[in-house]
């Protein structure tokens, strides 16, 4: 069976390690989010944090996310050190049994969305992207030199007439949603930093940033085989370009073109359904078959497209994704290869108590318990019908 976890990050969640274990997962997936970024883990901090879940009867064995630094995403003059520094945190890792370590190649911005509080039918609340609100925002409030020229001259009046339309509050909530970095995000900026992040990257196009993450790869991977970690790269969320940034890690070929060149075992994949799955050239469940060696982890979570241009996330049996398809194929996938791969439900609508409650975006307790619960019960009965490892719960 899929291994099932939840993320948690650490002793300031709001979400503490007992209702994580009372909503069903075995195990947690977490960080030292302490440490800064490009600083080396200690073997005695990681230790110590294994220790903790496991006194509270759960695992850890798989980390989201050991960052890797823009200093290496733009292959800066500090490349060196920080790849020492990461090699030694994957070698402090591996001592302590860490088997999976997940990390993203995404410039400047983890995942991005412009509204976190979008009200649904049943009147939960869910993450939801518009790239109208972002065009509004990169063209209006930021101002960036030559953005115009990446949105249509269509999107570009819809942005004016949305940026005129909103509030002082309006356009302090969306400035704060788009870059003051979301749970898990390693950055977070004032518009004056994020202008100097952006231009950082002025000479990186996208055959650039691909030679630095196989550079990067090249120079990690035999320390990761040699010490039995998998390194799984998390795909861009949204899967394309933003705020003139590139983007190599969207579709199916990019992913494959990284294996090609990088054929070591550790260079993995984290098969984020959320993330591929807002592209609709991305064939799910064809890329769990086709990929499937090589995925470490599973995020699962389903969007619901609303044009090319915006989606939200649905709950993990509706929306686009098509759920029971990839549980099958992961089912099929585990069947195949003789292992148990973790999974965890990626995100989840704020509901119920945690309406009323302060709570991390996309990662309050309850939507993510009723996603693990449709989740489990999902596989356990694809398992049942495809007389797979029987359970004496079936
Ligand atoms: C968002 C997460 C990402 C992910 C990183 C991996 O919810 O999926 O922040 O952890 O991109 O490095």
């Amino acid at each position: 069976m899929m291994t099932q976890t939840m993320r948690w990050f650490g002793p300031s969640d709001p979400v503490t390690l007992r209702d994580i274990r009372q909503a069903g997962a075995s195990e947690v997936v977490t960080a030292l989010h302490e440490i800064a970024n490009g600083e080396v883990w200690p073997q005695e901090a990681i230790a110590a944090r294994k220790r903790e879940i496991e006194e509270s009867g759960l695992a850890w064995s798989v980390v989201e996310s050991l960052p890797v630094h823009e200093g290496i995403k733009t292959r800066g003059p500090d490349w060196q050190r920080l790849i020492e520094n990461y090699c030694e945190s994957l070698v402090n890792l591996a001592a302590c049994e860490i088997a999976v370590v997940t990390y993203n190649f995404m410039p400047v911005l983890d995942w991005t969305r412009t509204d976190l509080a979008w009200t649904m039918p049943d009147g939960a609340l869910a993450l939801r992207f518009e790239l109208e609100a972002v065009a509004a925002y990169d063209l209006y409030m930021l101002r960036r030199p030559g953005a115009e020229r990446d949105y249509s001259p269509a999107l570009r009046d819809r942005a004016a007439q949305r940026f005129r339309a909103m509030s002082d509050d309006d356009r302090h909530r969306l400035e704060r949603t788009i870059i003051a970095g979301l749970p898990g995000s390693e950055e977070t900026f004032t518009a004056e930093r994020f202008r100097a992040a952006l231009a950082e990257y002025d000479a990186v196009d996208g055959d650039t940033l691909r030679a630095n993450h196989v550079a990067f790869l090249e120079a990690v991977c035999p320390v990761a085989d040699e010490h039995g970690i998998r390194l799984v790269v998390h795909p861009d969320d949204p899967p394309f370009p933003l705020f003139g940034l590139p983007r190599v890690v969207s579709t199916e070929e990019d992913v494959a073109t990284l294996f090609r060149r990088v054929p070591n075992r550790s260079n993995g994949l984290c098969f984020c359904a959320g993330s591929f799955g807002v592209r609709a050239d991305n064939d799910l469940p064809g890329m769990i078959d086709r990929l499937g060696d090589r995925i470490g982890f599973f995020h699962l979570r389903s969007v619901q497209r609303e044009s090319e241009e915006a989606f939200h996330e649905a709950a993990h049996l509706e929306g686009n994704a098509g759920m029971a398809s990839l549980v099958a194929a992961i089912h099929a996938l585990q069947q195949r290869e003789g292992r148990s791969i973790p999974i965890r439900p990626d995100h989840g609508h704020q509901m119920l108590d945690d309406l009323a409650k302060q709570t991390l975006p996309g990662y309050s307790l309850l939507g993510r318990m009723r996603g693990l619960a449709e989740l489990r019960g999902l596989e356990r009965g694809i398992a049942h019908i495809r007389g797979g490892v029987r359970q004496s719960a079936d």
